[in-house]
């Protein structure tokens, strides 16, 4: 497979300067054609060919300045043109089945309707083009088609004209905004639409509109008001205004990610769309506001302002990442979700960074872009961007991005003309800081502080791990928010920003008479791991007094995760246990009984850091032996906390449902204490677990119930599994969670229920939401899928074999669970490894699936 490499990058010879598209549509026939306006670029090597890319189509129609030519090859899937002069037409003609389509890139059929996925290389499926996001073009674009099938038609931009003919309509749609390929849209089908009406900051009003099928139009309320709420977010913290009078939404339920931000006309997973309070947990809700606000930023993270080419993906991912979390924080808790998104960065991304895959923000190269839209890109591109804002201020760093919104509207820029724009805007010397775009691998950072007479010497070191083709690092600046807390008061003089840019560093504090208790990367403010050596009693004290609720919540995790890496890793003899446990006890006891902190903020307090977070501690780890020691602290914390634990469930039993953040905390610590319980006293459990599931008056609630009781042996839970199956059997995506709860579960035949589901009348590889239900769900159930005998692993490679020739790119994220072979023990490793050689032996894989098992076995 040929490899791209970012510093081949070249200007495309040609300005495409008009597209004109027109569509015939049918399910299983639709003819396009295509006229593109082109000019020599000068700013470009001269060529005399255009080379216009295409992926699995054949021209049926070929022409130049209206004539039909011959002069054009066949180069693969690209068809070449020879062209005589300096500026040209070109006409030409596909026809295209969407029915056939099951990779969902390009133009499919989902459900009776027909829809897009251009990013990253899907419009080469629909027409020949110069698909690469480089070349800005405006688009026209005519679409016709049966009215009974097609009712409701939609593309980028504005509506301009429409009219009908006997069955058929159609409708002529121009978009403004030069685009490059990647955000064309188009949706044709039977649709039903929430709409309203927002006035920008520049009294203009734009009409808004969210489609779905005509049942689900009563879910669409929550998503309407996220989206008007993300409209305002932007004006009043970016300065950003939408900028034409029709804003669409369109939900799809076959869609191989969350949603896409085509111009005017995004189009959305219904994962990220749907809620009503019977259907959907809080956890979704959540998602659908973030989901949308993302997709809406991307109008000027993204499409204002696009990427010169895939290398620089995380200009537009990670910051309108950083964007949607400071948009959800400021909607909600600013540190509940500071918590969740490092919850998610550590268990994700920090993994990723530490294995085969691992890949700069920026990658040097790749074989299929597809494969790069990772949590390396996407989130730790986020706290590359939220590192640089700490260091400039709030102030400042709006100050730069104003620069770089003004600077390159309407150009397809780099992630170094972001840089820049921060660099100047914000007046900060980023030049060594740009190391973080160009090295993979999470710093570890480590501390140690010493005390002397009055003075408190902190020494930090820093180094960067090797990574695959990377083996030498330089150091990378590390801003660090740190605290030190007086024993005996427990307060502090204030937080500093202190910020290590040498492999070392030495700072001192004077005026402590007694040696301080060190709180350090508060907030997360570099995404690093801390080393330092620090004693049970004093993670106990910050667990109860630190002000910084995440440094708070990560003495907690810091407590739990060091006793389990001891616990399993060093032998502990009954007494170390014994006392560790009590520690932790403690610092529970000391949260559950906390009157200042909030519900959702007891919560993250209160949840045991994962296994997967706990085996990337390890350089080699066993899950079998991480899992039971994990289990094992549970019970003796729901044991120990028994009375606390049952007087939070009781408070919280009965709270009637509503949406505020009392409810929702209520609700989170609710089922916590539940799962606590059934690890101590599973009677118990199943008896709260089934009487909760029966009066919930939310899916919260329900589901909550029924994911305990679905780990616990009891008529119970062969009882609520049905009653849920039965209760929304005619709910996609609440089946999706009655599937992923099983493969999920705690209990211990977990694999048995997988391979039966499989075989489930509702099970199919069709839809990636259901795949992923089913079979993501079970390849982060710890002990599931690391079952001793391998077969865990054998199930997720039937999985790829069997999935990669209906949908390449669904199949491909399946294969990093098995790529972690390097890190576990090595009976399972080598199991693993036999693994990913039986896909590789396959006699064809698709290019997505080829390159991860490639790179996981290399
Ligand atoms: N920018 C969007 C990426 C995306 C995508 C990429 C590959 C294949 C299918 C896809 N669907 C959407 C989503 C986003 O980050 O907003
Ligand atoms: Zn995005």
């Amino acid at each position: 497979l040929p490899e791209i490499r970012r510093e081949d990058y070249r200007p495309f010879p040609w300005i495409v300067s008009e597209t004109r598209l027109d569509f015939d549509l049918g399910i299983d026939c639709t003819r396009v054609r295509s006229t593109l306006t082109i000019a020599r670029n000068a700013k470009a090597d001269r060529s005399s060919t255009i080379r216009l890319n295409g992926d699995g189509i054949e021209a049926t129609s070929v022409t130049v300045d209206g004539e039909p030519t011959q002069s054009w090859v066949m180069d693969g899937d690209d068809l070449v043109l020879t062209l005589p002069g300096d500026a040209h037409e070109i006409g030409i003609e596909t026809e295209i089945d969407p029915s056939a389509n099951s990779q969902l890139m390009g133009l499919y059929a989902s459900s009776g309707m027909l829809c897009t996925q251009c990013e990253a290389e899907g419009f080469r499926r629909i027409t020949f083009f110069p698909d690469r996001p480089d070349v800005l073009s405006t688009y026209s674009v005519r679409m016709s088609g049966s009215k009974d099938r097609f009712p409701v038609l939609l593309c980028n931009g504005n509506r301009v004209a429409t009219g009908e003919e006997g069955d058929t309509h159609w409708a002529e749609w121009h978009d403004p905004w030069p685009k490059p390929s990647y955000l064309f849209a188009l949706v044709a089908g039977d649709l039903v639409a929430r709409s309203a009406s927002f006035t920008t900051m520049g009294g203009r009003e734009v009409e808004l509109n969210v489609w779905v099928r005509e049942g689900d139009l009563d879910r669409t309320e929550h998503a309407m008001e996220s989206l008007k709420r993300s409209m305002k977010w932007d004006e009043e913290v970016f300065g950003r205004e939408y900028d034409l009078d029709l804003f669409n939404i369109v939900a799809v339920s076959d869609f191989n990610m969350g949603a896409m931000e085509n111009k005017g006309l995004n189009i959305f997973n219904t994962k990220y769309v749907l809620a009503d309070p019977e259907t959907a947990t809080d956890g979704d809700y959540d998602g659908v506001e973030g989901v949308i606000g993302h997709e809406y930023f991307h109008n000027w993270s993204g499409n204002r302002i696009t990427c010169r080419d895939w290398f620089q993906l995380s200009l537009k991912e990670g910051f309108t990442v950083l964007r949607d979390q400071l948009f959800s924080a400021d909607m909600g808790s600013e540190p509940v979700k500071r918590i969740e998104d490092v919850r998610i960065l550590r268990g994700v991304q920090f993994p990723e960074d530490s294995g085969p895959l691992a890949h700069p923000i920026r990658p040097d190269s790749y074989r299929e872009i597809s494969n790069f839209y990772t949590a390396t890109v996407y989130n730790k591109g986020a706290e590359v961007i939220r590192m640089m804002r700490t260091m400039a201020g709030e102030e400042r760093f709006r100050k730069g991005t104003d620069l770089y919104f003004d600077r390159h509207d309407g150009e397809a820029a780099t992630c170094e003309d972001f840089v820049k724009s921060i660099e100047d805007g914000a007046a900060l010397d980023l030049t060594r800081f740009r190391r973080w775009y160009s090295q993979a691998g999470t710093p570890r950072v480590g501390v140690t502080l010493e005390h002397e007479g009055e003075t408190a010497r902190l020494t930090l070191t820093q180094t960067v791990p090797a990574t695959p083709g990377q083996s030498e690092k330089q150091p990378m600046p590390i801003p660090l928010k740190l605290a030190l807390f007086d024993r005996a008061s427990g307060t502090h003089r204030g937080e500093e920003l202190v910020i290590l840019n040498e492999d070392r560093a030495e700072v001192t504090f004077d005026g402590f008479t007694e040696k301080p208790i060190l709180s350090i990367n508060r907030t997360f403010s570099a995404p690093v791991t801390i080393e330092r050596d620090v004693s049970r009693e004093e993670l106990v004290f910050l667990a109860e007094k630190d002000d910084d609720p995440f440094a708070r919540y990560e003495a907690m995790q810091e407590l739990m995760t060091g006793h389990l890496v001891a616990d399993v890793t060093d032998d502990l003899d009954d007494d170390e246990r014994e006392a560790a446990r009590e520690d932790i006890a403690r610092a529970m006891r000391s949260v559950l009984e906390d009157d200042q902190l909030d519900d959702l903020m007891r919560g993250e307090l209160l949840m045991m850091p994962g296994a997967t977070y706990v085996a990337e501690q390890m350089l080699v780890a066993d899950p079998g032996r991480i899992h039971a020691r994990r289990e094992a602290l549970k019970t003796a914390l729901g044991t120990r906390l028994a009375g606390s634990l049952q007087e939070v469930y009781a408070r919280t039993e009965n709270m009637p449902f509503s949406l505020d953040a009392g409810a929702k905390g209520a609700r989170k610590v609710k089922t916590l204490a539940l799962a606590y319980i059934a690890a101590s006293d599973p009677a118990k459990a199943v008896e709260l677990a089934a009487r909760q599931y029966d009066r919930a008056d939310n899916m919260t609630d329900r589901q909550g119930a029924l994911m305990v009781l679905a780990g616990l042996d009891s008529a119970e839970r062969t009882g609520k599994l049905l009653d849920f199956y039965n209760r929304y059997q005619n709910n996609a995506l609440v089946i999706d969670k009655w599937f992923a709860i099983q493969a999920g579960s705690l209990h211990p035949r977990a694999i048995e229920h997988v391979k039966a589901l499989r075989d489930h009348p509702d099970f199919t590889l069709k839809n990636p939401n259901r795949v992923r239900s089913l079979y993501m769900a079970f390849a982060a159930n710890p002990a599931a899928f690391h079952a001793e005998d391998g077969e865990g692993y054998a199930i997720i490679a039937d999985l790829i074999l069997e999935l990669d020739p209906i949908n390449a790119q669904t199949t491909a994220r399946f294969v990093p669970p098995l790529g972690r072979w390097r890190r576990i023990e090595e009976k399972r490793a080598k199991l693993m490894r036999e693994a990913l050689e039986r896909i590789a032996a396959a006699p064809k894989l698709s290019r997505d699936t080829f390159e991860q098992v490639a790179r996981s076995l290399g």
